[in-house]
């Protein structure tokens, strides 16, 4: 059973001593299960202790008025949701060959999964919207705005990408048509040559001082003249070459400073966006594969405690990896090798068919499942890994419409063999555009929720990395020393069962007792 949309977020209310509500918010009682696990050496065998963490957390009930910022609004992604929100704010309608479509948010977590609530008196499982599990922004109220490098507006940005139909296009392009990107930071070395002749939309000078400068104050102005509460600014700008890790230069958070101040060569145009966000107290999320994220960067929203995100969508093919390599290692079986072509015609393609570029994509698909090899030592052994090989070409002919050939050859019972191939045609920003979604307004949301634990006095911010965000990111940023989880599975449960702290439930067990022994 799923219940209704309802017009407020009060679908639900816990009943129970340790959930209070107040008038502005949900404080909650919360008790963390572990287990504590040592081994012992000489034996080989392990101790484990159970132990109990009483947490409290305290969830603002107010919806803020949200603008949401892209870095690369011009692109597919960007002018795709834009594109989309603009239609469904408008309830817009358009006909294709195969009859009339309406607008919708297929494909975003909070907009169109749902999330059990628990069960009825006679057993059976009851869903909520995951959008009403905590009051979150609709995205149809969200504020937009961004910049690119190029200064088509967003009507001519949509029809290059050309990915929605021509009769939506053609209904939306009054609206997109005042819609204009602001001008952006180009430093060419970052992104691949073939991008050169789009770049014409540039904050002037080479001063990175002045481009973080000015960076920051355009967030200020989107967010004064918008009246906004909050912004959060989403990387979905071309994907950039690596930058070196340099001892002082940009290891640390003051290095770093110190560093744009001199202008270094090393600092990317993304890691001027994410410190400009992280002085404007603005969450940022990196949408794409570079370590934009420097260490500098990572301690610098360590110490202003500003939520930062990343790295790259998990769209396509790499949601599918995490889902399947999971499955094969946890049925027992032993991935061997994997081989991932993709090919595709957009300007995406274009710019990874630059060797840099590449390589910071290819490094993104290919650490995706060292966690759930690493999980099962009966299968592989310390430092053992499948084959894991990923091809993308370059093939205008398909445009947005990306391929994506996989290979699975596992060792299965007794020396034999399964081979899977998978084949996957789809638009590529269709499937990327809802996650900025997600991950804007699971952000967001996580800006109004804070916790406390043993003795601390205040409620506090989590840490400044979200990795609750994993599930729409190719490669999850994690707090500094703390583990990578790529299984979609996990970070679906991590992300569903912290949402159910906040408003007081148990995490989801799927143990069924109720019906195995009633
Ligand atoms: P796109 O190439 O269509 O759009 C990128 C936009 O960024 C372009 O309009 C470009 O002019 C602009 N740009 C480049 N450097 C900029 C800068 N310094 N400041 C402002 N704008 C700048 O690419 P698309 O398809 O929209 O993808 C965007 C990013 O998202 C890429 O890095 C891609 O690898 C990544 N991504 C895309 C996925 C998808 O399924 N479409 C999935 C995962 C990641
Ligand atoms: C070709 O691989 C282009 C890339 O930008 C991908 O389309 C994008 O990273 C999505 O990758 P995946 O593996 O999540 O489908």
């Amino acid at each position: 059973m799923t219940l209704p949309v309802p017009n407020t977020s009060n679908i639900f209310k816990v009943t129970a001593p340790h959930v209070k509500y107040t008038d502005t918010h949900i404080i909650s009682d919360y008790v963390y299960h572990n287990a504590i696990v040592s081994k012992n050496d000489v034996e080989g065998t392990f101790e484990v202790l159970p132990t109990e963490t009483k947490y409290q957390f305290k969830t603002e009930l107010k919806v803020p008025k949200v603008g949401l910022m892209m870095v690369g609004w011009g692109g597919n992604n960007g002018s795709t949701l834009t594109a989309s929100i603009v239609a469904n704010r408008n309830n817009i309608s358009w006909r294709t060959k195969e009859g009339i479509k309406s607008p919708n948010y297929f494909g975003s977590v909070v907009q169109s999964s749902t999330l059990k609530l628990g069960v009825d008196t006679k057993g059976s499982d009851v869903y909520i919207p995951f959008s009403q599990i905590l009051p979150m922004v609709h995205p149809n109220d969200l504020v937009l705005g961004g910049w690119d490098i190029s200064s088509f507006n967003l009507a001519q940005a949509m029809e290059r990408a050309q990915v929605l139909d021509y009769d939506l296009q053609r209904q939306v392009i009054p609206m997109l048509q005042e819609l204009n990107p602001l001008p952006s930071i180009y430093y060419p070395d970052f992104i691949a040559a073939n991008q050169y002749d789009r770049a014409d939309n540039l904050i002037p000078g080479d001063n990175k001082k002045d481009h973080l400068e000015h960076i920051r104050n355009d967030i200020r102005q989107f967010k004064a003249v918008n009246q906004l509460d909050k912004v959060i600014v989403v990387w979905t700008a071309n994907t950039e070459r690596y930058s070196e890790i340099i001892p002082g230069v940009n290891d640390t958070a003051e290095n770093i400073l110190k560093a744009v101040e001199q202008s270094h060569p090393e600092i990317a145009p993304s890691t001027i966006f994410a410190l400009a966000c992280i002085l404007e107290k603005t969450p940022f999320i990196n949408g794409s594969p570079q370590n934009t994220f420097v260490p500098g960067c990572i301690e610098l929203a360590e110490r202003e405690r500003v939520y930062i995100a990343g790295d790259d969508f998990k769209s396509g093919q790499t949601k599918v990896k995490s889902v399947l390599v999971d499955f094969l290692v946890n049925a027992g079986i032993k991935p061997i090798g994997i081989t991932s072509y993709n090919h595709l015609g957009n300007n995406d393609g274009k710019n990874l068919s630059a060797p840099q570029q590449f390589r910071s994509k290819e490094i993104s698909k290919s650490n995706v499942v060292d966690d759930m090899v690493a999980a099962n030592q009966i299968l592989y052994k310390s430092g053992e890994h499948p084959d894991h090989v990923v091809v993308i070409k370059y093939v205008p002919a398909v445009g947005d419409s990306k391929r994506a050939l996989d290979e699975y050859v596992s060792e299965i019972f007794m020396g034999g063999k399964n081979t899977i191939s998978l084949y996957n045609t789809c638009e590529d920003s269709l499937l990327a555009s809802p996650l900025i979604l997600d991950l804007a307004i699971l952000a967001e949301l996580m800006t109004r929720i804070e916790y406390r634990v043993k003795d601390m006095e205040e409620f506090e911010p989590f840490d400044a990395v979200l990795s609750i965000l994993s599930f729409m990111l190719k490669a999850p940023l994690v707090p500094p020393g703390t583990p990578v989880v790529n299984a979609l599975s996990k970070q679906r449960m991590a992300m569903e069962n912290f949402f159910r702290a906040c408003v007081g439930l148990a995490p989801q067990n799927e143990m069924l007792l109720e019906h195995k022994a009633p």
